[in-house]
């Protein structure tokens, strides 16, 4: 697939993925959310990369839905057509990690996408909010669900409500982003930490994702009834043998995928 909206290239095992529409401050509309998708899946199955991320430009990680894409839309177009939100679960399907780093704006939908990776790098200079309540609606890509898992009821409530931004700093004293990291390090900082993963075993790496991930699904014995059976999946991989003879010989572990 041709790609207009984004920009797509392998960095060694790391898929990175580029929004690009800058004169709109990366908008999300329509055909960048269907090439996002396209791209995603396309790293998903690519067996040479073990870590994807997402960013953007240093002024937005994307500034939102489209607005001017979507503000005549009526019930029927958004509920009957599913425009607007049909292509934007495709990220939820994909299981090896996806890291966002944000610079600059994350708004509305942009602030929804980065919270739908895995986590989030964020630069020094990124914003973070959802203020669809001033354009006469709400979060739609599940602003109102992740936030008050991410950083409280109470700050959820607060930025919703009075769509007032979060800075970097408050966002990662709310746990809402890992780490922040200075404006010009922000990919050679990502980049590292995709590198990081992608330096371990696939299976193993999937595995994580899909326990932690089921933390927000489940109860907690049901979660840890979950991890547990992993745990002892790991044991029937050799990279489970490979890690653990590596420690002992005191040598890195070279990891097979299988
Ligand atoms: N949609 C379309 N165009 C946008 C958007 C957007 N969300 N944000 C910015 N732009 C455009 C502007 O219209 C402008 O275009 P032009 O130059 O042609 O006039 C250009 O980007 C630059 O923007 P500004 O001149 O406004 O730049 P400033 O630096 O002055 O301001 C802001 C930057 C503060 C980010 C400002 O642009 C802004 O407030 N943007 C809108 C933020 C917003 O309200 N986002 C929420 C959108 S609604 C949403 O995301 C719902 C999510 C639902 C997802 C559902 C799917 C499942």
């Amino acid at each position: 697939m041709e790609f207009e909206c984004i920009i797509v290239e392998a960095k060694d095992k790391v898929g990175l993925i580029t929004l690009n529409r800058p004169k709109a401050l990366n908008a999300l509309n329509d055909q960048l959310m269907t090439e996002l998708g396209h791209a995603l899946k396309s790293f998903d199955k690519d067996e040479a990369i073990q870590c994807i991320v997402i960013t953007g430009s240093e002024k937005a990680f994307a500034a939102g839905a489209d607005i001017a894409a979507m503000a005549n839309y009526t019930f029927m177009d958004t509920y009957k057509e599913d425009y607007i939100t049909r292509n934007w679960e495709t990220i939820r399907q994909i299981r090896k990690p996806v890291i966002a780093a944000v610079a600059g704006y994350a708004l509305g939908g942009g602030c929804e996408l980065a919270m739908m990776c895995d986590f989030i790098i964020a630069a020094d200079n990124a914003k973070f909010g959802q203020p669809e309540i001033k354009l006469g609606t709400l979060p739609g890509a599940g602003g109102t669900q992740r936030l008050p898992r991410a950083i409280s009821k109470s700050k959820a409530m607060d930025m919703c409500l009075t769509a007032r931004m979060m800075d970097a700093v408050e966002a990662e004293r709310a746990g809402l982003v890992s780490r922040v990291v200075p404006l010009d390090k922000l990919m050679e900082e990502t980049l590292t930490a995709a590198n990081t993963i992608a330096g371990m075993s696939l299976p193993i790496i999937m595995m994580i994702k899909e326990s932690v991930n089921r933390a927000y699904e489940t109860t907690l014995s049901e979660g840890v009834h979950f991890e547990r059976r992993l745990f002892q999946a790991s044991f029937g991989t050799e990279d489970q043998k490979e890690g653990m003879k590596a420690f002992m010989e005191k040598r890195p572990a070279a990891f097979k995928n299988q």
